[in-house]
């Protein structure tokens, strides 16, 4: 079957092709928060260097940074003034060299974070840009004149809304024109229809590769080619909105893959490694077309659908209960397309902009958590993609504490949220109350916190006497690397094993077909991965509180859990199988591999 753009999609599965990006797996740095090492609060490259011998014994074969360049920080480093400095709190060009020499010797690659869909407005580009409409940067960035209400004032060009809040549109006093600018009004949008603007893109990508990257990840890759007729977005939302999501115009727009396959050339050149951050798109045919493997566009895509999958009706702030057959879609809906169609899935719970996942999608109550913390790692660590650690998540980190006040938090995302809130309802304290509970459970600052290093002050983030830029997490004392690096009980000893047993036995865990198992199961999570002779059962019970849940085995698993051996389990113990009614009893929150390979019986 072939569908628009050439895509195949196959009626059967055809053998998946091996790659080393496909057998890879990533840790994620989010800079500011992983180690300072000049006591100003502010984690640092030196730092990073300094935790090198860390990522080798966790087992990571890439290390991917958070944004580093020059930035005046409006969105963390996501809004870059100079695509060829290093923001001066984090270090130097030349701590970047020290910091790629150093993972290299170790065998670990180093990937960066391409922002390109948009830039700071005090880039030189944007400066020129604002400065006439004559300027020969104009047309860099996406410029469009007012609409006028029946007053004649100057209003936005479209109803589209920031994701930081508001209009996605600035009015610029020098030329009376708009500016788009899909997150905050300090990351003005470039305009990518503009060949220079491309190829000044091309010659960073260049740039970095040649000075030793080994890759990219590339935020919001998906945005960069817009609807240019900038139409009106539906009403989707609360209709007394002016400000309605714009998605459809702007995200996989029609000139994306023509863009992407110029940058893939480039990436081809040099076997560099490549993930695109696609929001705003769940059709699985539509991030076919950029990681098909014969398309030379991106390896893989970090797709939104699990993250979004607690999103209410009032959006990321609001709740939304969700039944574990809607993750057991999402899933197995990408796990087999991908593997069907020749495309490569990206493996996520976390990410800077995400809550962190024991908090999240299991229990970080005391009692629970350390089982949670390797549950979810059996459940995504054993699937079929590349696997992406975010920092923390091998040690269990959970979201910050209940106490924290709205003056705790420093992203802009939801400060601006706030301050909207506070606008539109000044008097309802109740209101503030229940919002604040969601910005605890949901804001993307519950991932910058400090890392955990050890129960010193600071958990040794940064010095005794200075004051991180983000508070560290009330728990750090109990919850930190040095409580766990040696423990082989601990959390991360459990995601050292996954990531070994992902490379020892890569026919199967990284190049294997998948198959879930009991779909209907509100409470555990199955599915198996199968090779030639090989089939491991990976077992993930998501329920804390149901008490232990006597399973019936699946005809179709029964032999492998009979027969079988464990390959790695959450509880000390091995699981309790009752062989004569075909019944398994799994334990709150335990999750094991069981495996078989019927040519060595
Ligand atoms: O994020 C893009 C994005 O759409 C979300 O993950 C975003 O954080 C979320 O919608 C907010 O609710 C990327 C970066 O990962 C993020 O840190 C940046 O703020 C954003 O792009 C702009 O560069
Ligand atoms: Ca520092």
């Amino acid at each position: 079957m072939t569908t628009a753009d050439n895509i195949s999609i196959s009626p059967k599965t055809p053998v998946v092709k091996r790659a080393w990006w496909k057998e890879s797996s990533v840790y994620q740095i989010y800079p500011s928060s992983f180690q300072d090492s000049n006591g100003d609060g502010i984690g640092d490259i030196p730092g990073i260097i300094s935790r090198l011998d860390y990522f080798q014994n966790l087992g990571v074969d890439i290390v991917w940074l958070s944004p580093i360049l020059k930035s005046p920080q409006v969105d963390m480093g996501y809004d870059i003034s100079d695509y060829y400095d290093i923001h001066a709190p984090y270090g130097t060009r030349e701590d970047v060299d020290r910091l790629i020499e150093g993972l290299h010797e170790r065998g670990i690659k180093y990937v960066m974070d391409l922002v390109v869909n948009h830039t700071s407005d005090q880039h030189e580009w944007f400066k020129q840009s604002r400065s006439s409409t004559e300027n020969q940067y104009r047309n860099w960035y996406i410029w469009r004149k007012p609409k006028h209400d029946a007053e004649g004032n100057p209003e936005p060009p479209n109803n589209w809304k920031s994701y930081f809040g508001g209009s996605a549109w600035q009015l610029d006093p020098t030329t009376g024109e708009y500016y788009l600018h899909l997150f905050a009004r300090e990351q003005p949008d470039l305009n990518w229809e503009n060949p220079a603007v491309r190829a000044a893109v091309h010659d960073i990508i260049r740039h970095w590769l040649n000075r030793g990257v080994d890759g990219f990840r590339m935020d919001v890759i998906n945005f960069i080619s817009k609807h240019l007729d900038f139409p009106d977005a539906p009403i989707t939302e609360d209709s007394s909105q002016p400000w309605q999501d714009g998605s459809m115009y702007y995200a996989c727009g029609p000139r994306l893959h023509e863009f992407l396959g110029e940058i893939g050339l480039i990436l081809k050149e040099y076997d560099a490694f490549s993930v695109g951050e696609m929001p705003c798109v769940f059709d699985p045919v539509e991030i076919l077309k950029a990681v098909g493997f014969d398309r030379h566009e991106l390896n893989m895509v970090f797709q939104f659908e699990i993250v979004d999958i607690d999103h209410g009706p009032g959006g990321k702030f609001s709740r939304r209960k969700w039944p574990l057959s809607d993750l057991k879609s999402i899933v197995s809906k990408w796990q087999t397309f991908m593997h069907t169609n020749e495309g490569w899935n990206a493996l996520y719970l976390e990410n800077h902009d995400q809550p962190r996942s024991i908090s999240r999608f299991a229990s970080q109550n005391p009692e629970h958590r350390t089982t949670a913390g390797k549950m979810l790692a059996t459940f995504l660590g054993f699937q079929s993609g590349t696997l992406f650690i975010y920092q923390g998540q091998e040690l269990g980190m959970v979201n910050v504490p209940e106490t924290w006040a709205i003056d705790k938090f420093r992203d802009i995302e939801v400060l601006n949220y706030w301050k909207d809130l506070l606008d539109a309802h000044p008097n309802d304290p109740d209101l503030h109350n229940s919002t604040l509970s969601e910005i605890r459970f949901k804001s993307r600052d519950n991932a910058r916190t400090p890392m955990q290093w050890d129960s010193s002050p600071h958990a040794s983030f940064t010095s005794a006497d200075s004051t991180p830029w983000i508070s560290v997490n009330d728990d750090f004392k109990t919850w930190n690397a040095a409580s766990q690096v040696t423990n082989p009980d601990s959390i991360f000893a459990y995601w050292k094993q996954v990531l070994r047993l992902r490379k020892e036995k890569a026919d199967i865990f990284v190049y294997g077909d998948y198959t879930l198992i009991d779909g209907e199961n509100e409470n555990i999570f199955a599915y198996t991965r199968s090779f030639g002779s090989m089939t491991a059962l990976v077992i993930a019970n998501f329920s804390s509180s149901e008490g232990n849940i006597a399973w019936k085995v699946p005809d179709a698993v029964a032999e492998i859990l009979e027969s079988g051996r464990i390959l790695v389990a959450n509880y000390s113990d091995s699981p309790k199988v009752e062989a004569q009614d075909q019944r398994v009893i799994v334990r709150p929150l335990e999750a094991f591999v069981a495996f078989l390979d019927v040519s060595a019986v």
